[in-house]
């Protein structure tokens, strides 16, 4: 086939499969979103995990874990979509470990308290719907049937966290400090997470013509920040940005600058979390062979016992 055929089914919405043929670029730009997504998944459980132990309530521990472990099935079904192109999971993780492969700004944050654990909740995974909603459109058939089912479960986490969220700031003014707080150290690296202002993206010129993605990143944030307004003042907390302002010619909420030196040192390794966080992935995945080889040999037998 060539890629002009490869174009027509692409703009006559066929879903590309992992047996149909594909250019080589298209393949790659795959490979390299889908495992930065995957990784994003399995990384993002690590500021989260950090307040496990300290939950106000069994119910909000709970809760908690539940989310933490649906974030490692997201990671699952991530990193299966991503072997379909031709590239086993510990090329995918080595490429982590080496600092080859990203994963989402965001996770580079530290969680300093409770209330953070609302913010993550309410902003980052609501972020992460608008983006994922967006991509179970995406052509590549394995990538965007992932997204259905990780859709689903994402929209439970944002109500958990702004449940959170809702619960302190009607609380004593000083939990309802702690949730304003909490929206503004996270809300800026929040809308950092669709990535650079679409005049400086290099990757969304193909990513849109092959329908891998369907927005832009200026419209994706633009949505999240049109949802996320409301949802702020409905519990009395304010957003952190004193641009933004509703314009009703656009019919969109204007809003200020990004810091993107701040946005580029993070990508680029130097974010406050960066080293902790991929230190810790490297030390539980070393402590986790035992675990991944008893899986391997117990397989084995079973294959062995069919036979
Ligand atoms: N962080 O040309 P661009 C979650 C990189 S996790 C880091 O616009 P593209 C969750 C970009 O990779 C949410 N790097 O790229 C989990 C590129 O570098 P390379 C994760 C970023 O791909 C647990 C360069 O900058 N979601 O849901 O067209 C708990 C230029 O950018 C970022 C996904 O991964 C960033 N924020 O657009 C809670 C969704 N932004 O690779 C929640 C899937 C940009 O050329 N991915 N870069 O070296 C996407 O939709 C797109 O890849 C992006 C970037 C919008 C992220």
């Amino acid at each position: 086939m060539t890629e002009e055929k490869f174009q027509k089914r692409i703009d006559a919405e066929q879903k590309i499969e992992p047996k149909d043929w594909m250019p080589d670029a298209y393949r790659k730009h795959l490979i390299r979103q889908i495992s930065q997504h995957a990784h994003s998944e399995v990384i993002g459980m690590q500021p989260e995990g950090n307040w496990v132990t300290r939950a106000p309530s069994l119910r909000a521990k709970m809760i908690l874990l539940a989310k933490i472990q649906d974030e490692a099935g997201h990671g699952l079904y991530l990193y299966s979509a991503c072997e379909t192109l031709g590239i086993s999971r510990d090329e995918l993780v080595q490429q982590l470990h080496d600092g080859k492969a990203k994963y989402s700004s965001i996770f580079n944050y530290p969680t300093l308290n409770w209330a953070d654990m609302g913010a993550v909740g309410w902003l980052v995974d609501g972020a992460a719907i608008v983006n994922q909603v967006s991509l179970q459109r995406t052509s590549y058939g394995p990538y965007s049937r992932g997204m259905v089912r990780i859709c689903k479960e994402e929209s439970f986490h944002q109500r958990q966290g702004y449940e959170i969220m809702a619960t302190m700031a009607a609380g004593t003014p000083e939990q309802k400090q702690m949730a304003q707080d909490a929206l503004n150290r996270i809300w800026w690296p929040s809308i950092m997470m669709f990535g650079p202002h679409d005049a400086d993206s290099p990757r969304s010129g193909n990513a849109l013509k092959w329908k891998i993605k369907r927005q832009t990143n200026d419209e994706l944030r633009q949505s999240f920040i049109d949802k996320t307004v409301a949802q702020a003042e409905l519990i009395g907390l304010t957003i952190p940005d004193p641009d933004l302002k509703w314009n009703e010619e656009t019919g969109h909420y204007d809003f200020g600058a990004m810091d993107w030196d701040e946005f580029w040192r993070v990508v680029k390794g130097d974010g406050p979390c960066n080293k902790q966080r991929l230190d810790h992935h490297k030390k539980a995945h070393k402590e986790g062979e035992w675990v991944r080889n008893a899986a391997k040999a117990y397989a084995k037998k079973q294959e062995l016992l069919t036979v």
